[in-house]
């Protein structure tokens, strides 16, 4: 028996404009990217709306949606413009206003089989890797219908947790992929006392203008500027399976240039593609990892490249020292196996520029220890077996699924006791790699077992694919395979590859304060999957 293979879209669209590459500046916080000015003590206030940015000098202005911090977005030159920067400790609260369209233009195809209130905008704001309450984490499960225009959804940040990079987006249900593409996403740069930012700091690692975010978006653009998002030729549906754009942003400009000095730099990627899995590297150039989703690791590891699913971040240290009035590329690869995605391929992603001059030196070793953490949780006190899985690949019922029901269907069945530590088992049944994101918590990965997919699908089949709760064990094929050394820290998401079943650790912990029960999900975060139905609730239970 055959595994379906989530496939790209029979939809068809015309290629973007020819669009020369590394013409502009890649924008940075402060220079292309707000940093968001509050509006009282901690107080953030944002209004949702939308605004038109030129992404590229042969491009018309592009019509996106943003979050404006009431400074009207001057400063905002790309799609992805706005950065929040906290402090561990200390509590936000934090509004959000939708001043958008009450229903949704032409350019975004909406798929009103999927979306609570049809055409309607309805939006929410989730902050991705927080440490919050149910009510002010933007859940689908607690808010299905989100917020309309004119309302505004308010929030309690409480930042219970180290220094990381997060990012805010919005996560309206069955529409995520589409409110993000339009722009709807932005940096959340959480600090501590050791991760101050700036140089020198008691890490010993690069921070002022040489600490620089890197967000890594693929769009596809129409001649009229506008993005593109392709809809399905399948008769009744718009839904497409994945988003994959022909030209890569970087900050929200296409393919645009970093100017560095010939020293060592702080990048801190985020892959915010709706689909797209990356495979970074600088041509051979040593990338030190201190970090990834649930901040900073306990000692730094040497990589070569950076893989790196939709959601999934990377702390990264590069020394550019030696290269001294040199140019690089920073490339896309095909991941290697077991990753598998269907993506097309769109190797190119930045320039980088290093110049001969060096105006502050900075550190010029990788530190041998950090101040942060490797993943280590013991004492699950149960195992969970979540399956993945996909049906009817390419008919009008196309849809993927969680545990063999829809997000809404039935009762919530992974129910974990607030305080304790839980296994949790992702049973990819697809052909592809899906990088499954819990909300609230951070994980450990236990490791991946390689098992035979379609025998235990054989075994277990129910009407939507095989059920929860079934022990896979049974039909492993070899041992379970370690975490990548990339995998060190907590993550908040994990790519779970097909032929394997992929094992996350979990304390589930709750903010001071917070009672249980609490109601989050967990989903894919290919966007698409996520909004056709690859996602299901949980309830922290007392
Ligand atoms: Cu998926």
């Amino acid at each position: 028996m055959l595994l379906p293979q989530a496939r790209i879209s029979p939809a068809h669209a015309d290629a973007s404009p020819a669009l020369p590459k590394f013409r502009e500046p890649v924008p940075l916080p402060g220079a292309g990217i707000v940093v968001a000015t509050p509006n009282g003590r901690n107080r953030y206030a944002f209004r949702q709306r939308e605004i038109a940015r030129q992404l590229h000098p042969y491009l018309p202005p592009t019509p996106l949606w943003a979050y404006d911090d009431g400074s009207g977005l001057g400063g905002q030159a790309g799609s992805f413009g706005m950065a929040v920067v906290a402090q561990s400790g200390t509590p936000l609260q934090v509004s959000f206003t939708h001043d958008l369209p009450a229903t949704y233009p032409d350019w975004i195809p909406v798929d009103t089989r999927l979306t609570p209130l049809g055409n309607q905008v309805r939006l929410m704001t989730h902050l991705h890797g927080g440490f919050v309450a149910a009510d002010s984490d933007g859940s689908p499960a607690v808010t299905p219908t989100g917020f309309g225009r004119g309302q505004t959804q308010t929030v309690s940040y409480v930042n219970q947790q180290p220094s990381s990079l997060l990012w805010f987006h919005d996560h309206g249900l069955g529409a995520t992929r589409l409110n993000v593409f339009a722009g709807l996403a932005g940096a959340y740069i959480l600090r501590d006392q050791y991760d101050t930012g700036m140089e020198p700091n008691p890490i010993g690692i690069p921070g002022d203008g040489y600490e620089i975010p890197l967000v890594v978006q693929d769009r596809q653009f129409n001649r009229d500027g506008t993005f593109l998002y392709p809809t399905s030729d399948i008769a009744g549906v718009t839904w497409i399976g994945e988003y994959f754009g022909d030209s890569m942003l970087v900050n929200g400009k296409v393919w645009p240039y970093l100017d560095v000095e010939p020293r060592m730099y702080r990048f801190r990627i985020l892959n915010g593609c709706n689909a797209r899995i990356l495979s970074l590297d600088l041509g051979g150039l040593s990338l030190w990892q201190i970090g990834a989703e649930g901040g900073m690791w306990d000692r730094p590891v040497q990589v070569d490249k950076l893989v790196l699913a939709p959601a999934e971040r990377a702390d990264v240290l590069m020394d550019f020292s030696g290269l001294s009035g040199q140019t690089l590329v920073l490339r896309n690869n095909r991941p290697a196996a077991p990753v598998s995605t269907p993506a097309p391929a769109l190797p190119a992603v930045m320039q980088i520029r290093v110049g001969t001059t060096v105006t502050q030196p900075g550190p010029t070793t990788i530190p041998d220890s950090l101040p942060g953490r490797a993943a280590s949780l013991s004492n699950p006190v149960r195992t969970r077996y979540i399956t993945l899985n996909e049906l009817d690949v390419d008919e009008p019922t196309w849809f993927l699924n969680l545990n063999g029901v829809h997000f809404d269907e039935g009762p919530v069945t992974e129910t974990p006791r607030v305080g304790t530590v839980e296994d949790w088992v992702y049973v990819n049944l697809t052909g592809d790699t899906h990088p499954m994101h819990t909300h609230l918590v951070t994980f450990q990965v236990v490791g991946r077992t390689p098992f035979d997919a379609a025998a235990y699908e054989e075994a277990n089949e129910g009407a939507h694919g095989v059920p929860g709760g079934i022990d896979p064990t049974p039909f492993a094929t070899g041992p379970m395979q370690p975490p990548a050394p990339e995998e060190r820290g907590f993550k908040d998401t994990v790519k779970a590859n097909p032929g394997f079943f992929t094992t996350i650790r979990a304390k589930f912990d709750l903010p001071t304060g917070v009672r249980a029960p609490q109601k989050y999900v967990h989903h894919c975060h290919i966007l698409e999957h996520e909004d056709n139905d690859m996602m299901r609730p949980f309830t922290v239970v007392r």
